[in-house]
């Protein structure tokens, strides 16, 4: 079977896997979720008990879930080294050292800013707090990985790889919770916006928004949530421990 990519939607970090899907070129199919909906509903917690996205079905019919985890299926599949390297080569590791940097580190300075928008009942100087608290780690993880950039147009040479793709999908937090012009980063706001023109991000872009939009042809379709959950889901009550599997 085709994977199927269970991708977020308001600027979910997902967005990033579905441009990387489109840069591998292989048959695959998506499933939009609705996260300030139908994601915090109990039915939700059959295909991930820690309600979030991106969750992955595998050509086995297994549900992967973590972004570290759906990536690493990619890349061992990556066989013509479209998004990814020579798993044996430097390159490859440098790779893995940019994508654990942005899933961890700067995915997870925004965290504070997320929580001063979302938790209800928050007196105004807690989230005053997590604001100012958010804005510098948020800073911080820029003029870091401001650093670590080369002079090359993407992360890692010439042609867009998974880590790209986790930067695309996150990067643009920085707007939307106005924490500082992209400009105070210039390879950063160069490298976004590279990536932002690139036909794959446009793609996904606008499949967030529940536009269609001029994809590769490797995508085959939306497959509905409630489908996904009843095909793949763990049956019945979730237990405890559980983690999407079936078996
Ligand atoms: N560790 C997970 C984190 C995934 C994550 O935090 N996803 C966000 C969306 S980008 C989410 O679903 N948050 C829960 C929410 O919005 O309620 C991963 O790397 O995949």
């Amino acid at each position: 079977m085709d994977p199927i990519l269970l991708y977020g939607f308001p600027l979910g970090s997902s967005m990033g896997l579905v441009a990387a899907l489109e840069w591998l070129g292989k048959p695959y199919r998506l499933c939009r979720v609705d996260m300030l909906g139908e994601m915090r509903k109990p039915s939700y917690a059959r295909i991930n008990p820690r309600h979030e996205t991106p969750v992955f079905i595998t050509s086995e019919g297994e549900v992967l879930t973590e972004t570290m985890a759906i990536a690493g299926w990619l890349e061992a599949r990556d066989v013509e080294r479209r998004i990814s390297f020579d798993p044996l080569s430097p390159r490859a590791d440098r790779m893995h050292q940019l994508m654990a940097f942005i899933n961890t580190g700067f995915t997870g300075a925004f965290a504070p800013l997320w929580a001063a928008m979302e938790t209800t009942g928050l007196d105004p100087a807690t989230q005053s707090m997590l604001r100012d608290f958010g804005r510098k780690r948020v800073i911080d993880r820029h003029d870091k990985l401001e650093e670590m950039i080369g002079g090359s147009a993407f992360l890692l040479g010439e042609r867009p790889t998974l880590a790209d793709a986790l930067l695309i999908g996150v990067a643009r937090w920085l707007d939307f919770h106005a924490v500082a012009d992209r400009k105070r980063w210039p390879k950063m706001s160069d490298l976004r916006q590279r990536l932002e023109a690139d036909q794959a991000v446009v793609y996904a872009t606008a499949l967030e928004k529940g536009d269609s939009g001029l994809g590769t042809g490797a995508c085959k379709g939306h497959v509905a949530l409630e489908t996904v959950i009843n095909e793949f889901g763990v049956d019945g009550r979730v237990k405890p421990g559980h983690d999407g599997r079936r078996g």
